[in-house]
C-alpha cells in the first residue's frame, strides 16, 4: 500500500539549475576572483555530477587540465561552495525560483489522503528550506516528515544512500513510497533504493536515460495543461 511520497528537488520540485545554481556558482566565482563561468550548455554537462562542491571538482578535472590546485584546493572549493550558498538562497528568498507545475496540487492532494511526504536530494539543506518557504509558502516546511539533503550521506546520488536514510528515517519499506525525479541519476539512486519511480523531465533531463521509470511525464500538470506523458501509453 502505498504510504509516502519522496521528492527531489531540483529539477523536480522547481526548476532550480539553469537560473538558480548555475548563476550563483558564476556568481561565487567572479567574487572570488576566479575566471570560471558555466554557460548553460556547460552546465548541463557539468550536472553529470551531482552535489555542488563535487561539481567544482570535476570542472577542473574535466574542463581545465592547466588550472594549477592551490595546496588547500578542497577548502578553497569548501569556501566557494557556501559563497554560492548565500547567493542562491538570497535569490531564493526573493521567491526567484517558482515550483514546477502541478508540485503544490499534488502535494495538497497528498496531504489530504493521508499520505506522508519526505524529500532526498543532493542539494544544501537550507537551499531547500528557503525555497519551500518563499516559493511553496510559509511553514511548508512542515508538510515534509524528513528532509534529507546534501552531505547528510557521504556518497550522493546516483548512490541510493540519500533514499536509504530517508526510508529508514520514516521507518518505511521502499515498497510503501513512490519517489519523483527529473535525473537519470536521481532515477539510479531511487531505483537503487528499491522504489517506485515517478519521472518529470526539464530541459536539461529531457534525452536522458530513464529506463526503469514508471511513468516519465512533462510535468505534473495542471488543470489547464495536463501532463503529457513521455513515455509509454498516453494518459486518460
Ligand atoms: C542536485 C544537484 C545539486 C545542485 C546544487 O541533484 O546536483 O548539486 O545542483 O546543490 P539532484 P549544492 O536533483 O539529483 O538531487 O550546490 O547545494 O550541492
Ligand atoms: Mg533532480
Amino acid at each position: 500500500t502505498l504510504r509516502a511520497l519522496l521528492f527531489d528537488v531540483d529539477g523536480t520540485l522547481a526548476d532550480t539549475e539553469r537560473d538558480g545554481h548555475r548563476p550563483a556558482f558564476n556568481q561565487a566565482f567572479a567574487d572570488a576572483g576566479l575566471d570560471w563561468q558555466w554557460d548553460v550548455d556547460l552546465y548541463g554537462k557539468l550536472l553529470a555530477v551531482t552535489g555542488g562542491k563535487e561539481r567544482m571538482k570535476h570542472y577542473i578535472e574535466a574542463f581545465r587540465p592547466d588550472y594549477r590546485r592551490p595546496d588547500n584546493f578542497d577548502e578553497m572549493v569548501a569556501k566557494l561552495h557556501q559563497a554560492k550558498t548565500r547567493i542562491y538562497a538570497d535569490l531564493a528568498a526573493r521567491g526567484g525560483i517558482p515550483m514546477r507545475p502541478g508540485v503544490r496540487r499534488l502535494l495538497e492532494e497528498a496531504r489530504a489522503a493521508g499520505l506522508r511526504l519526505a524529500i532526498a536530494t543532493t542539494t544544501t539543506p537550507e537551499n531547500v528550506t528557503v525555497l519551500l518557504e518563499h516559493s511553496l509558502g510559509p511553514g511548508t516546511q512542515e508538510w515534509f516528515e524528513v528532509i534529507a539533503a546534501g552531505d547528510v550521506v557521504p556518497a550522493k546520488k546516483p548512490a541510493p544512500d540519500i533514499y536509504h536514510y530517508a526510508l529508514e528515517a520514516m521507518g518505511l519499506a521502499a515498497a510503501d513510497c513512490l519517489a519523483f525525479e527529473d535525473s537519470e541519476n536521481g532515477l539510479r539512486a531511487s531505483l537503487g533504493a528499491g522504489l517506485k519511480t515517478l519521472v518529470t523531465v526539464n530541459d536539461y533531463t529531457l534525452d536522458h536515460d530513464f529506463s526503469g521509470a514508471a511513468a516519465v511525464l512533462s510535468d505534473l500538470g495542471e488543470p489547464e495543461a495536463p501532463a503529457r506523458r513521455l513515455t509509454g501509453p498516453a494518459l486518460p
